[in-house]
Protein backbone atom coordinates (compact mmCIF):
# COMPACT_ATOMS: atom_id res chain seq x y z
CA UNK A 1 0.00 0.00 0.00
CA UNK A 2 2.58 2.40 1.02
CA UNK A 3 4.80 1.73 -2.08
CA UNK A 4 1.29 2.24 -4.12
CA UNK A 5 1.30 5.43 -2.69
CA UNK A 6 4.29 6.71 -3.54
CA UNK A 7 4.40 5.31 -6.83
CA UNK A 8 0.76 7.67 -7.01
CA UNK A 9 2.77 10.66 -5.64
CA UNK A 10 5.11 10.38 -8.23
CA UNK A 11 2.62 9.87 -11.29
CA UNK A 12 0.63 13.20 -9.64
CA UNK A 13 4.08 15.36 -9.21
CA UNK A 14 4.92 14.37 -12.83
CA UNK A 15 1.56 15.15 -14.08
CA UNK A 16 2.17 18.68 -12.05
CA UNK A 17 5.47 19.27 -13.96
CA UNK A 18 4.02 18.90 -17.20
CA UNK A 19 0.95 20.98 -17.08
CA UNK A 20 3.03 23.39 -15.28
CA UNK A 21 5.39 23.43 -18.05
CA UNK A 22 2.91 23.23 -21.12
CA UNK A 23 1.46 26.54 -18.98
CA UNK A 24 4.46 28.07 -19.41
CA UNK A 25 5.40 26.89 -22.88
CA UNK A 26 1.88 28.58 -23.77
CA UNK A 27 2.76 31.75 -22.18
CA UNK A 28 5.92 32.05 -23.89
CA UNK A 29 4.28 31.31 -26.80
CA UNK A 30 1.17 33.78 -26.37
CA UNK A 31 -0.39 34.83 -29.47
CA UNK A 32 -1.66 37.72 -30.42
CA UNK A 33 -5.70 38.48 -30.86
CA UNK A 34 -7.11 36.77 -33.66
CA UNK A 35 -7.78 39.58 -36.43
CA UNK A 36 -10.45 38.09 -39.09
CA UNK A 37 -11.17 39.32 -42.72
CA UNK A 38 -14.49 41.38 -43.48
CA UNK A 39 -16.99 39.27 -45.47
CA UNK A 40 -18.09 42.26 -47.93
CA UNK A 41 -19.94 40.57 -50.95
CA UNK A 42 -19.14 38.02 -53.44
CA UNK A 43 -16.85 38.14 -56.10
CA UNK A 44 -16.84 35.55 -59.65
CA UNK A 45 -14.69 32.91 -59.87
CA UNK A 46 -14.66 29.87 -62.46
CA UNK A 47 -16.11 27.89 -60.07
CA UNK A 48 -19.16 30.55 -59.65
CA UNK A 49 -20.06 33.06 -57.15
CA UNK A 50 -17.84 33.21 -53.59
CA UNK A 51 -17.83 35.32 -50.63
CA UNK A 52 -15.87 37.82 -50.98
CA UNK A 53 -13.72 39.39 -47.97
CA UNK A 54 -11.06 41.85 -47.05
CA UNK A 55 -7.93 42.23 -44.74
CA UNK A 56 -6.11 44.88 -44.06
CA UNK A 57 -2.71 45.16 -42.41
CA UNK A 58 0.47 47.23 -41.85
CA UNK A 59 4.16 46.96 -41.84
CA UNK A 60 6.02 49.39 -39.23
CA UNK A 61 9.97 49.76 -38.98
CA UNK A 62 9.44 50.05 -35.54
CA UNK A 63 6.81 50.71 -32.42
CA UNK A 64 5.89 54.52 -31.56
CA UNK A 65 3.52 56.36 -28.88
CA UNK A 66 0.87 55.90 -32.50
CA UNK A 67 1.52 52.44 -33.07
CA UNK A 68 2.78 50.75 -30.32
CA UNK A 69 3.55 47.25 -31.72
CA UNK A 70 3.45 44.02 -30.08
CA UNK A 71 2.12 43.10 -26.58
CA UNK A 72 2.34 39.56 -26.36
CA UNK A 73 2.35 38.86 -22.55
CA UNK A 74 2.60 41.62 -19.45
CA UNK A 75 5.47 40.06 -18.38
CA UNK A 76 7.33 43.22 -20.27
CA UNK A 77 9.64 40.91 -22.63
CA UNK A 78 8.13 41.50 -26.04
CA UNK A 79 7.66 45.17 -24.88
CA UNK A 80 11.14 45.23 -24.28
CA UNK A 81 11.79 43.77 -28.03
CA UNK A 82 9.99 46.72 -29.12
CA UNK A 83 12.70 48.93 -28.51
CA UNK A 84 15.09 47.43 -30.14
CA UNK A 85 13.36 48.25 -33.18
CA UNK A 86 11.59 45.11 -34.52
CA UNK A 87 9.66 45.74 -37.41
CA UNK A 88 6.15 44.01 -37.26
CA UNK A 89 3.10 43.65 -38.98
CA UNK A 90 0.07 45.16 -37.56
CA UNK A 91 -2.69 45.36 -35.87
CA UNK A 92 -1.80 41.21 -35.43
CA UNK A 93 -0.10 38.24 -37.39
CA UNK A 94 -3.25 35.88 -36.10
CA UNK A 95 -5.50 36.04 -38.94
CA UNK A 96 -8.67 34.12 -40.01
CA UNK A 97 -10.14 33.50 -43.03
CA UNK A 98 -13.60 32.29 -44.23
CA UNK A 99 -13.38 29.06 -46.27
CA UNK A 100 -14.02 28.42 -50.14
CA UNK A 101 -13.61 32.31 -50.51
CA UNK A 102 -11.74 35.16 -52.64
CA UNK A 103 -9.44 37.11 -49.96
CA UNK A 104 -8.13 40.10 -51.05
CA UNK A 105 -5.71 41.70 -49.27
CA UNK A 106 -4.19 45.17 -48.73
CA UNK A 107 -0.47 45.86 -46.68
CA UNK A 108 0.26 49.49 -45.90
CA UNK A 109 3.75 49.30 -45.84
CA UNK A 110 5.75 51.96 -44.09
CA UNK A 111 9.19 50.02 -43.52
CA UNK A 112 12.69 50.27 -45.99
CA UNK A 113 14.32 47.29 -46.84
CA UNK A 114 17.46 46.11 -49.38
CA UNK A 115 18.12 42.55 -51.64
CA UNK A 116 16.35 39.51 -50.96
CA UNK A 117 18.31 36.35 -51.24
CA UNK A 118 15.80 34.61 -53.08
CA UNK A 119 14.75 36.16 -56.00
CA UNK A 120 12.04 34.03 -56.24
CA UNK A 121 10.33 35.29 -53.32
CA UNK A 122 10.45 38.76 -55.14
CA UNK A 123 7.54 37.19 -57.66
CA UNK A 124 3.88 36.75 -56.69
CA UNK A 125 2.90 32.98 -56.11
CA UNK A 126 -0.82 31.37 -55.61
CA UNK A 127 -2.81 35.08 -56.22
CA UNK A 128 -5.40 35.58 -58.42
CA UNK A 129 -3.64 36.49 -62.30
CA UNK A 130 -0.67 36.11 -60.62
CA UNK A 131 -0.54 40.13 -60.31
CA UNK A 132 -0.78 42.19 -57.36
CA UNK A 133 -0.77 46.02 -57.17
CA UNK A 134 2.16 48.66 -55.89
CA UNK A 135 0.30 52.09 -54.92
CA UNK A 136 -2.47 50.96 -57.54
CA UNK A 137 -0.52 49.50 -60.27
CA UNK A 138 -0.65 46.22 -61.41
CA UNK A 139 2.84 44.15 -61.36
CA UNK A 140 4.21 40.99 -61.80
CA UNK A 141 7.17 41.44 -59.09
CA UNK A 142 9.47 43.82 -57.73
CA UNK A 143 13.19 44.30 -58.01
CA UNK A 144 14.51 41.74 -55.82
CA UNK A 145 17.32 44.65 -54.38
CA UNK A 146 14.82 46.69 -53.32
CA UNK A 147 12.23 44.29 -50.78
CA UNK A 148 10.97 45.60 -47.41
CA UNK A 149 9.19 41.97 -46.57
CA UNK A 150 7.22 39.44 -47.90
CA UNK A 151 3.67 37.95 -46.61
CA UNK A 152 4.16 34.26 -47.19
CA UNK A 153 1.43 31.95 -45.99
CA UNK A 154 2.20 28.01 -46.22
CA UNK A 155 1.34 24.57 -45.45
CA UNK A 156 2.59 23.10 -41.81
CA UNK A 157 4.35 20.29 -42.49
CA UNK A 158 2.08 17.61 -41.23
CA UNK A 159 -0.99 19.53 -42.89
CA UNK A 160 -3.32 17.14 -44.04
CA UNK A 161 -5.91 19.61 -45.65
CA UNK A 162 -6.27 21.61 -48.92
CA UNK A 163 -3.01 23.05 -50.37
CA UNK A 164 -2.27 26.57 -50.12
CA UNK A 165 0.55 28.90 -50.94
CA UNK A 166 0.49 32.52 -51.12
CA UNK A 167 3.20 34.88 -51.28
CA UNK A 168 3.49 38.33 -52.23
CA UNK A 169 6.75 40.78 -52.00
CA UNK A 170 6.34 44.15 -50.66
CA UNK A 171 8.56 46.82 -51.74
CA UNK A 172 10.93 48.91 -49.88
CA UNK A 173 10.49 52.78 -48.79
CA UNK A 174 13.05 54.86 -50.11
CA UNK A 175 15.49 55.22 -47.64
CA UNK A 176 15.39 59.01 -47.85
CA UNK A 177 11.53 59.24 -47.94
CA UNK A 178 10.26 61.88 -45.50
CA UNK A 179 8.91 60.68 -42.56
CA UNK A 180 6.50 62.23 -39.51
CA UNK A 181 6.72 63.13 -35.67
CA UNK A 182 6.66 59.05 -35.57
CA UNK A 183 9.56 58.48 -37.35
CA UNK A 184 7.37 56.58 -40.05
CA UNK A 185 7.20 57.77 -43.89
CA UNK A 186 4.86 59.96 -44.46
CA UNK A 187 2.49 57.78 -47.20
CA UNK A 188 2.90 54.32 -46.88
CA UNK A 189 2.96 51.91 -49.85
CA UNK A 190 0.02 50.08 -50.17
CA UNK A 191 0.34 46.63 -51.84
CA UNK A 192 -2.99 45.03 -52.81
CA UNK A 193 -3.73 40.92 -54.01
CA UNK A 194 -6.16 38.76 -54.18
CA UNK A 195 -6.21 34.71 -53.56
CA UNK A 196 -8.55 31.76 -53.03
CA UNK A 197 -9.25 29.60 -50.27
CA UNK A 198 -10.61 26.35 -49.98
CA UNK A 199 -12.14 23.73 -47.41
CA UNK A 200 -10.96 24.70 -43.42
CA UNK A 201 -7.60 24.37 -42.25
CA UNK A 202 -4.31 26.07 -40.43
CA UNK A 203 -1.55 27.35 -42.01
CA UNK A 204 1.41 29.63 -40.62
CA UNK A 205 2.97 32.38 -42.89
CA UNK A 206 5.92 34.60 -42.39
CA UNK A 207 8.16 36.88 -44.07
CA UNK A 208 10.90 35.74 -46.20
CA UNK A 209 13.15 38.67 -46.32
CA UNK A 210 16.23 38.53 -43.78
CA UNK A 211 14.92 41.74 -42.12
CA UNK A 212 15.68 39.92 -38.79
CA UNK A 213 18.65 39.63 -36.09
CA UNK A 214 21.30 37.71 -35.59
CA UNK A 215 22.16 34.59 -38.21
CA UNK A 216 21.64 35.54 -41.81
CA UNK A 217 19.18 38.23 -40.47
CA UNK A 218 16.96 35.35 -40.04
CA UNK A 219 16.52 35.78 -36.27
CA UNK A 220 14.72 37.77 -33.40
CA UNK A 221 11.53 39.36 -35.33
CA UNK A 222 11.65 36.82 -38.26
CA UNK A 223 10.32 33.94 -35.91
CA UNK A 224 8.40 35.90 -33.32
CA UNK A 225 4.61 35.84 -33.45
CA UNK A 226 3.64 39.29 -33.27
CA UNK A 227 5.73 40.64 -35.66
CA UNK A 228 7.21 38.72 -38.84
CA UNK A 229 5.42 35.47 -38.53
CA UNK A 230 1.76 34.21 -37.78
CA UNK A 231 -1.23 31.60 -38.05
CA UNK A 232 -3.34 31.67 -41.07
CA UNK A 233 -6.47 29.65 -40.27
CA UNK A 234 -9.18 29.06 -42.95
CA UNK A 235 -13.05 28.16 -41.25
CU1 LIG B 1 10.13 40.91 -42.70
Amino acid sequence: MKRLLIVLGTVIVGIGIVAGSAAFGHWKAAEPAVIKAVVDGTSPTPDGDRTHAKLELAIYPQSSGAVPGPQLNDTGANVAANGQGWPFYWPSTSIELPANSVVEVTIHQYDSGGTIYNPWFAKPQGIVEGTFTVNGSPEVGVSPTNVAHTFTIHQLPEGNQPYLFVSVPVPAQSANAPTDANGYPTKPIDVTFTFRTGAPGTYVWNCEFPCGTYYVSFGGPMSQRGYMSGTVKVV
